[in-house]
């Protein structure tokens, strides 16, 4: 990204950060996005709250499943109550970006909500079982998930030891990319993501009139 290029406040950014985006060499996709950040800031106070976050993945990327997002918010913002700036960007970046590695690392990470580097059953069955029809009976619908899992498990876990490692996944996902997401949806779908650099690429009246503010 050329530093001249950016707004005052990217400047401040420490190279490593800056040369790990992959936003458009022109700077109006980073800048645009800084934008949106401060747009979505209450008061000015330059800090993004879960709920205008979570509000906004729904809005832009329609990602809507809250456990993903609550999930996507501790991991970027490593535990914070808000995100900074640099972690939205962080964040826009891997949305839009990540490459097929990145991808598989960052939704194994959303789906290891005990962050011992493998899923457990437990783990899937929470993700999982809100997707359930609501059924008259809960046991049902509880035995169907158990013989879900059981499935998916044939397929994930390579060694056989009980829970999906790093590994396992890692390798499951190259041999069949569609099983990605098959937990829940982290990343936005290819046409929304198009969608969304098309957004920040083109005549967004609701950014240029700030744009004219923010220069
Ligand atoms: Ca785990
Ligand atoms: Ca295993």
């Amino acid at each position: 990204m050329p530093l001249h290029r950016l707004h005052a406040e990217q400047k401040k950014f420490d190279r490593t950060f800056l040369s790990s985006l992959n936003f458009d060499e022109s700077g109006i996709e980073i800048n645009r996005l800084t934008l949106v950040f401060h747009k979505l800031c209450d008061n000015n106070s330059n800090q993004l709250s879960r709920e205008h976050f979570r509000d906004f993945l729904s809005t832009i990327f329609d990602l809507n499943d809250e456990t993903i997002v609550e999930r996507l918010f501790i991991l970027i913002g490593q535990g914070e109550k808000t995100l900074s700036l640099k972690q939205f960007l962080s964040a826009m970046n891997l949305l839009l970006y990540a490459s097929i590695d990145e991808q598989i690392k960052l939704i194994f990470r959303v789906y290891d909500v005990s962050a011992d580097g493998n899923l457990q059953r437990e783990e899937l069955f929470t993700f999982l079982r809100k997707d359930l029809p609501i059924m008259n009976e809960k046991e049902d619908a509880d035995l169907i998930l158990h013989e879900f899992i059981t499935l998916i498990f044939k397929k994930f876990d390579k060694d056989h030891d009980g829970v999906i490692s790093f590994d396992d996944y890692h390798r499951t996902c190259q041999e069949n990319p569609t099983l990605m997401q098959c937990f829940g949806q982290v990343l936005p779908r290819i046409f929304r993501k198009h969608v969304v650099k098309s957004m920040l690429n083109g005549n967004l009246s609701i950014i240029s009139k700030r744009e004219k503010h923010f220069k």
